[in-house]
Formats: structure tokens, sequence, C-alpha cells
């Protein structure tokens, strides 16, 4: 299962670790352009030398509660980034927005795929996805950041979700989209309760079923937190935890703040999957 990121490509037959960047005012205290510019590169660096395959750079907090970012503010945060990646680092750079002019700059920039959490639902995004031919991650949200988690609710949550996503891939295939760029991802924690999200973890196999490879992002997430009762500092063996089920039932991609961890836990599911029972 090769995917192409304009020209870089991937084997996802073998699951991959997107390591994640923020490039938000309040994951750097300064919140300064160009510093945010240098860290962003700090961090992507280590990162890539941890083992990812993909750096995700997001320049507007998608956290429950967070307040929106303008299209300027957001492309003058995440353009310098991947820029400064992109001029150093063999890696493919994933942008996280929801909004086509940061899509457009952001691989104008050398981003080769589009991360949305709205799953291209946004004015022109999926028009702008279609122009910039690069892969595009369809995630499944209910609500907005900003009000998310008020209320979740679902009948059948594995269903519905799954519905959703269906529906995303034949609406980027009548905008011309091609079925060999697009990864699906059921989005833990974006309008969903702890039962929501453990129970789409335990039948994550329905998405994986598909021919389209599915991305898992549960990283320090607060459903860990939930069933722990442990700070966000305290989330990393319950990340691994969670990964390891993902990658069980066939997961490809996972988000993760903790990129050498996260691919030990992977390569050891690899090990057991791949035993051969009669030797
Ligand atoms: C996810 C994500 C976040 C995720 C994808 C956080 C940007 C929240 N979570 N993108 N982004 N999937 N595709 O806690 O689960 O990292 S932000």
């Amino acid at each position: 299962m090769i995917m192409d990121f304009a020209g870089k490509s991937l084997d996802l037959s073998a699951p991959q670790v997107m390591g994640i960047v923020n490039v938000t005012p309040d994951s750097f205290s300064d919140g300064g352009r160009f510093f945010s510019a240098d860290k962003a590169l700090e961090q992507a660096r280590k990162l890539v030398a941890d083992g990812a395959t993909i750096i995700d750079i997001g320049g507007e907090s998608t956290r429950p509660g967070s307040e929106p970012v303008g299209i300027e503010e957001e492309i003058h945060r995440v353009v310098p980034a991947i820029e400064a990646i992109h001029a150093e680092l063999d890696v493919v750079i994933s942008i996280d927005t929801m909004k086509a002019d940061v899509m457009r700059a952001a691989v104008a920039a050398g981003a080769s795929l589009i991360n949305d959490v709205n799953a291209l639902r946004g004015e022109g995004a999926l028009q702008a996805a279609a122009d910039l031919g690069v892969p595009i991650c369809l995630m499944h949200m209910q609500g907005t950041p900003q009000t998310m988690q008020q209320q979740p609710h679902y009948v059948d949550v594995v269903n519905e979700v799954n519905n959703f996503l269906s529906e995303r891939v034949a609406a980027c295939e009548a905008a011309g989209i091609s079925r060999s760029g697009i990864i699906l991802d059921p989005g833990f924690g974006f309008g969903k309760n702890a039962r929501h999200n453990l129970r789409l973890m335990k039948h994550l196999s329905v998405f994986t079923e598909s021919d389209l490879p599915v991305l898992v992002g549960v990283s320090r997430k607060s459903i860990i937190g939930a069933m722990l009762k442990v700070s966000v500092d305290e989330r990393l063996a319950g990340s691994l935890a969670l990964a390891s089920i993902a990658v069980w039932q066939g997961a490809k991609i996972i988000r993760s703040h903790d990129v050498r961890e996260t691919l030990q836990a992977i390569r050891l599911c690899e090990h057991v999957m791949q035993v051969n029972d009669f030797d």
C-alpha cells in the first residue's frame, strides 16, 4: 500500500508515525513568527530522528473550546515553519488546517498532505484539495471545536462516523480527488464522550476493512485522562496502549507527540501480527 505525497512515497503496509508540531502562541511562550519557525524546525528534527515519517504542522488549536484564528494569522504561523522543515528534512509535511487558503499556502511552501479535521466541509476546501492534488486525511468531527464537547450525541457512533466518512469520500471523488490519496480518521475526541471514543476504538476494524488507510490520533487525549485520572504529562503509557489497539486492528498512521515510544509499541504489534505460526 504505497501512497504518493507529491513525489515522496510512503509504504503504508508498515504503520507509520506522524509527529506533531504545533505553531500556536500557547505552544510557544513568545508567539513570535521566526522564533516559532525555529522552534518548529528543532522539534521536527527530533521527531524525524525518532522515526517520524510525517510531520503534522498546525497553526490553529482545535482543542475543545479553543478560539478560531484568522486566515492571514494562520498562514503567518505555519508557512515559515513549513519552509524551514521542507528545506532541511526529508519528511512528508502535513498541514493541519480547515481553511482553503491555508491549504494552498502550505502546499506551496512544501506540505504534501492536507490534514483537515473538518473533512473538507469548509468554504472552498474541497476545491482547494482537488486543485492541489496532494493526499488528504478526512476526519470525523461532530460540531465545531468551540462546541463539540458540549453534548455529543449518537444513536450508533460507529455506524454514524462510518457513514459520514463514506459520504465525504464520495464528495471528494465527485470533486475529482483520487481514492488513492484519501486517508480516513474517526476523529477521537472530536465531539465524542468517553463511551463514544471507547466504542470507536473497540470497533476500529470497521474502518480499516475499507481499502483506504486509517489514521488514529489518541496521543495524550482526554479519554486517557478520563479513564485513568492522570494529567496530560502522565498519559504516555495510555497513549501507547491505545495506539497498539489501533495498530492491531489495522491502523496505518498513528499521530503522536512521543514518536520514539510509539514506534516501539508499533514494532511490537507488527512482530505479533506477523509471527509465523508454523516455525
Ligand atoms: C487529531 C488531529 C488533532 C486527530 C487528525 C490533539 C489536528 C488534538 N487531533 N488530526 N488533530 N486526527 N487527523 O489533542 O485525532 O492532538 S488536535
